[in-house]
């Protein structure tokens, strides 16, 4: 029987689901009382270091764990459960932690380095049979190794230079990375972890770690004409054909075959949420419920993240509809058009620090869960003066031969340009506390020509977070054409995976070929 520690905040649904699916019972902590009577205690936590320790603290539960680990009984945390183990944290200044591990968590400062580190990395110290696997990381602050707390130190990684990705001494060990997401290889060692028993000795390995590209599955969902929710895909957003929505599928099943074939992540873009109510639309919730039951990898979901007021006046957060979708199993939410209007109030001076759904939900559930979605287009100008926005010189002329253009942001599933450029809204979003920017090109989607190189290295060079590319993947020489160009850290696709044109092994096989770190 395994304790689970949910101090209240982010997504525990997938570590509860993965404990399951690995035949192990579950029982939730509720007070002091449960951590003497624990067999097992398993605390994972995302976001802030801060709120977990709070959060032990309002629930009475942090001189009950504290003495747990002093008396060396069986322990598993995950994340920010190997975080709080230690001293203090450069994220929550003040805070002290749990102080079993000598140390403090500090900030990844290397530069030039994207923050978070996002990703498949690999594990240095690593058990033999997971050498060749990686491992899913997510997370802006690490421990550091140093002579005082060598002796705890079970695995490392590289991302800037070492840092510990797991602990262990006696029956107390814990992750950084997540298990729980980490597809077959994590799910193995998470089974090794909780039935100690089984868990090989360590073999030391010496090499280098390096972070992976991520290869993500996206699935535009939409409601069609008879009422069915079905993934759908567009050209250039035009997802009619004859008048009728596109049908490719069913979001669950098309997810599970995603994460069969290799795919890091999978993102469900809930397309027509702009007009409807999210909350109201329950197959949605559902299906990412389902999906979570299946699917061990990263999942996020963007589409209608913003307040709203229903038909009888109930006022919703933007914060109540990300918190939905992440009790319903999301990692991360993806926020387009609400992210648009809220750079524009910056840009107007009319912001109130602290209001926008960007902040909220990444002071709740950390950076990392928030993607930016940005759907640009791009506007063709004879010279940069003939607009106030930025400009690049550009090798695709235009349909009057112009020579530059600029990105224009914008919102409603493309329908409606704003006078922002994507630069701009990707810098802003940044300062506002996103972790990540998941760039579409309106030119490129559906059209199989390759990414937009010129679109995606103006805003990889504008910001220090992850940038996913979107938009345009026909071939998989389209996929090492971007990472060799550009240096950013992961590629989506959607057309090319639905149409069964490549599978994503065979992107991966190619990309392996050139000497791009990938996951197995
Ligand atoms: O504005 O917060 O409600 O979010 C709406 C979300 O839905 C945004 O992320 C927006 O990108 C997305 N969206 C809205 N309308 C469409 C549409 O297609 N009509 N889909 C749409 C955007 C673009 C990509 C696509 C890639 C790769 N889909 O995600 O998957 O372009 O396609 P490809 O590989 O086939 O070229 P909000």
């Amino acid at each position: 029987m395994i304790s689970l520690l949910d101090y209240g905040a982010g997504n525990v649904r997938s570590v509860r689901n993965a404990v399951r699916a690995l035949g192990f019972d579950l029982q939730d902590i509720r007070g002091p009382e449960d951590i003497q009577r624990a067999d097992y205690i398993l605390f994972p936590g995302v976001g802030n270091f801060g709120a977990a320790i709070e959060g032990l603290r309002a629930r009475n539960l942090l001189a009950s764990l504290q003495a747990y680990l002093q008396a060396d009984r069986p322990f598993l945390g995950i994340c920010i459960g190997l975080q709080v183990l230690f001293e203090g944290s450069e994220e929550a200044p003040g805070v002290p932690g749990l102080g079993l591990i000598p140390g403090q968590i500090r900030r990844f400062d290397a530069p030039g380095l994207s923050v978070p580190h996002m990703g498949w990395n690999g594990l240095r110290g690593s058990l033999p049979d997971l050498r060749e696997k990686k491992f899913y990381f997510v997370h802006s602050y690490r421990a550091v190794p140093e002579a005082k707390n060598r002796d705890w130190i079970w695995l490392e990684t590289d991302y800037g230079g070492p840092f510990i990705s797991a602990v262990r001494r006696g029956r107390i060990c814990a992750l950084q990375f997540h298990p729980e997401k980490s597809g077959e290889a994590g799910l193995q060692l998470l089974k090794a972890l909780l039935a100690p028993e089984d868990l090989p000795s360590v073999q030391p390995l010496q090499e280098e770690t390096r972070l992976a590209k991520r290869i993500i599955a996206c699935l535009d969902v939409r409601t069609n004409d008879a009422g069915d929710l079905v993934v759908t895909k567009g050209d250039q957003y035009d997802v009619r054909e004859s008048g009728q929505v596109r049908n490719l599928g069913k979001p669950v099943d098309l997810a599970r075959r995603y994460y069969q074939e290799g795919a890091d992540e999978i993102t469900f873009l809930n397309i027509t949420a702009f007009r409807d109510f999210p909350l109201a639309d329950q197959p949605m919730l559902e299906v990412l419920r389902r999906t979570s039951e299946q699917v061990f990898v990263p999942l996020t979901i963007g589409g209608g993240i913003r307040a709203f007021t229903d038909h009888q006046g109930r006022h919703y957060s933007a914060l109540d509809v990300a918190a939905e979708y992440f009790a319903s199993g999301a990692d991360k939410v993806s926020i387009g058009s609400d992210a648009v209007r809220t750079a524009e109030q910056v840009l107007a001076g009319t912001h109130v620090p602290g209001r926008s759904a960007i902040e909220q939900i990444a002071q709740r559930y950390g950076n990392q869960a928030v993607v930016i979605s940005i759907d640009p287009r791009r506007v063709y100008v004879r010279s940069p003066e003939e607009t106030p926005h930025p400009t690049i010189a550009t090798k695709i002329p235009g349909p009057a031969g112009e020579n530059y253009c600029w990105f224009q942001c914008t919102v409603k599933g493309g329908r409606e340009g704003r006078d922002l450029d994507a630069i701009r809204l990707a810098q802003r979003c940044e300062q506002l506390g996103a972790g990540e920017i998941l760039l579409n090109s309106i030119d490129r989607d559906g059209t199989g020509l390759g990414f937009d190189l010129e679109l995606i290295q103006a805003v990889r060079s504008a910001v220090s977070i992850p940038v996913i590319a979107s938009s345009g993947a026909g071939r998989m020489e389209h996929f090492s054409e971007l990472f060799q160009s550009v240096d950013v850290e992961a590629a989506l696709a959607a057309g090319i995976f639905h149409r069964r044109e490549v599978p994503i092994a065979a992107v991966k096989a190619h990309l392996r070929d050139q000497g791009i770190p990938i996951r197995p």
